[in-house]
């Protein structure tokens, strides 16, 4: 077996278990291209599993992540169906390895886009917009590694919640505060601004990682643009909420 399918079925096998794995970057050094066809290669696992592509995940948009995790670079991440959860539901902890949790802004496709656009023109792409949380839960051991290992993790991607869905796709999202709560309480708070300075900027970002890395971008998909703010770790009992002002709230509960 190639080292780019075992690293891939290694990941998915950490991801099935709940094993956390070490960075792959260890024992072997691997250029972002080569990441990019190990994340391939694990959405085709979850994809023969039944599983469908509901989307794409941009990654590092903010200076608040990128410090969190001591990385420098934009990333590309696929989203399947079985990570989308309901808005107001109930979330297990015994699915995930230590997952983290992010306030998010999603925008979803009224179009197929194969082509690179400005954060002007994708404006016209876009049928709505909603708060969302994302949950992370990167393969890696203590949440540890390099660029190329976290692209081949498919940019720790676990899970997403996504809110009532606005229609308003005039909404500049200059400065919209934007908040994470847990059990009611902030814990993080940031604005829209903090995702690339706009998050419609990392939409037009998404369209262009996506024409680089063969990544479909299709009508009815997801993008989600990034966290605006450091992420959180969940644990149980907790009632995970995210406020994106101008939108509705997202909010999740964790159980066992
Ligand atoms: C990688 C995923 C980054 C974001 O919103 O910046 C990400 C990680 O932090 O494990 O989802
Ligand atoms: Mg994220």
């Amino acid at each position: 077996m190639s080292f780019i399918s075992s690293a891939a079925s290694t990941l998915h096998q950490a991801a099935l278990t709940r094993i956390s794995i070490d960075q792959l970057t260890l024992n072997q050094e691997f250029t972002l291209e080569e990441a990019y066809q190990i994340q391939h290669q694990v959405i085709e696992h979850r994809l023969s599993q039944g599983h469908q592509l509901i989307g794409v995940k941009m990654g590092f948009t903010s200076e608040a992540k990128m410090k969190q995790m001591g990385v420098s670079d934009m990333i590309i991440g696929m989203l399947t169906s079985d990570m989308l959860h309901t808005n107001g539901g109930t979330m297990s902890l015994s699915e995930f390895i230590h997952p983290r949790v992010e306030p998010e802004i999603c925008f979803i496709l009224n179009d197929d886009i194969n082509e690179v656009l400005d954060e002007n023109e994708v404006k016209s792409k876009v049928s709505g917009i909603a708060a969302a949380i994302e949950i992370i839960d990167s393969r890696y051991k203590n949440f540890k590694f390099s660029l190329s290992d976290v692209v081949a993790d498919n940019c720790s991607s676990a899970a997403l919640v996504v809110g009532i869905i606005s229609e308003d796709v005039n909404n500049p999202l200059n400065n919209n505060k934007i908040q994470l709560n847990i059990n009611g309480e902030a814990v993080e708070t940031g604005s829209s601004a903090d995702i690339l300075g706009n998050p419609w900027k990392a939409l037009a970002a998404a369209t262009r990682l996506a024409k680089q890395y063969n990544i479909p971008l299709k009508k009815g998909m997801y993008v989600m643009a990034g966290a605006a703010t450091s992420a959180y770790f969940a644990e149980i009992e907790q009632e995970i909420s995210a406020d994106v002002e101008g939108l509705e709230s997202v909010f999740f509960r964790v159980n066992h």
